[in-house]
């Protein structure tokens, strides 16, 4: 790879003195999901060859226990975590509770709290679709010193400190900010070492695809319905594309880069919507917004909502700020 490229770890050290906190503490994190994210793309990988190697559930060669890959990519995010020693506590799609982290009894010093959807769309694995994982980073607003508990965790969305995702598709990327933009790196698998080859990623205004489950159609908002008729019409720039993949961070990695709109609405089969709050959109919200994007429950900016429960769910439209803003209008007219 030409030296031109700056890597992952040369970018955090120079950007580190842009983290508000303090030196060293945001490396260590980023560095632990960087590691983490090159596990589980090994392991996601290998799915293809589940049928040579056994898939959840069968034992391989070596007859430890094959598990499945959502569950393999939680237990290596939150081992990779816990050994970066800044962490204390985790909050993940795959765990009904939180998990207060006091490393080798360090009295809780710990000031970080992750919360992550180790593998988004892992159904997709078995079809060779593209999944990601996703994750957000808090300071606790706890004291120092005490055990973790549900407050550090239930923080709106303005709150965050940094959040990404990786994106397990034709290459393997990590996108992240920490609040001063939005910078993609590409994983050199012969190497092992991600280059900064999306600097300063943006979101376009406006776009010409759209992104919503159709199946669902006649569930949805009559609001939803009319903005989705508007992206059919015959007029102006229209009609658009329908792109979805069924992969969160698949289809808004392609809406950021190209512009366009996902959406995950309430419907008569899911009073609100599909999506988690914590760990799916405040992460893509911090991401969309700094990226010129813009990220809302149809009604509310998402970052500002406050949380009642861990795993709660929120209705989600997310992209090119005119499109949301357009679709809002729609919403509104029902509100
Ligand atoms: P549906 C994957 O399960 C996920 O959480 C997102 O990644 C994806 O956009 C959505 O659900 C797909 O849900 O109901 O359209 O299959």
């Amino acid at each position: 790879m030409d030296s031109r490229f700056r890597t992952l770890g040369e970018f955090i050290i120079e950007n580190q003195a842009s983290f508000q906190y303090s030196s060293g503490e945001l490396s260590k994190l980023i560095n632990a999901l960087r590691l983490a994210a090159k596990v589980v793309n090994h392991e996601v990988n290998k799915a293809g060859l589940v049928d040579i190697i056994g898939g959840a559930g069968d034992t391989n060669v070596q007859g430890e226990d094959q598990q499945k890959l959502d569950v393999l990519a939680n237990e290596k995010f939150i081992h990779t975590l816990k050994n970066r020693e800044i962490v204390c506590g985790i909050a993940s799609e795959e765990e009904d509770d939180f998990i207060s982290i006091n490393s080798q009894d360090k009295n809780h010093q710990n000031k970080y709290v992750v919360l992550m959807d180790p593998l988004d769309g892992s159904s997709n694995i078995d079809v060779n679709v593209s999944v990601g994982s996703i994750f957000s980073v808090y300071r606790r607003v706890t004291p120092v010193g005490t055990p973790v508990t549900l407050e550090d965790f239930l923080q709106p969305g303005i709150n965050q400190v940094a959040a990404g995702y990786v994106i397990y598709g034709t290459s393997t990327m990590l996108v992240y900010t920490t609040g001063h933009g939005v910078n993609g790196f590409t994983l050199n698998p012969a190497m092992g070492t991600f280059y900064l080859s999306h600097p300063n990623m943006t979101y376009p205004e406006t776009g010409r695809i759209y992104s919503v489950n159709e199946g669902n159609y006649v569930h949805f908002p009559q609001g939803v319905k009319d903005y989705i008729k508007y992206c059919q019409m015959e007029e102006g720039d229209r009609p658009y594309t329908s792109r979805y993949i069924g992969s969160l961070v698949s289809d808004f990695h392609r809406n950021m880069i190209k512009g366009g709109i996902y959406m995950y609405p309430k419907s008569n089969l899911a009073s609100n919507g599909k999506l988690r709050l914590l760990y799916e959109c405040n992460p893509m919200a911090f991401l969309a917004e700094q990226a010129n994007g813009k990220a809302t429950d149809g009604y509310r900016r998402i970052m500002e909502i406050e949380p009642t429960e861990l795993h709660q769910r929120i209705p989600f439209f997310c992209g090119s700020s005119k499109m949301v803003e357009k679709a809002e209008s729609f919403m509104a007219k029902y509100a």
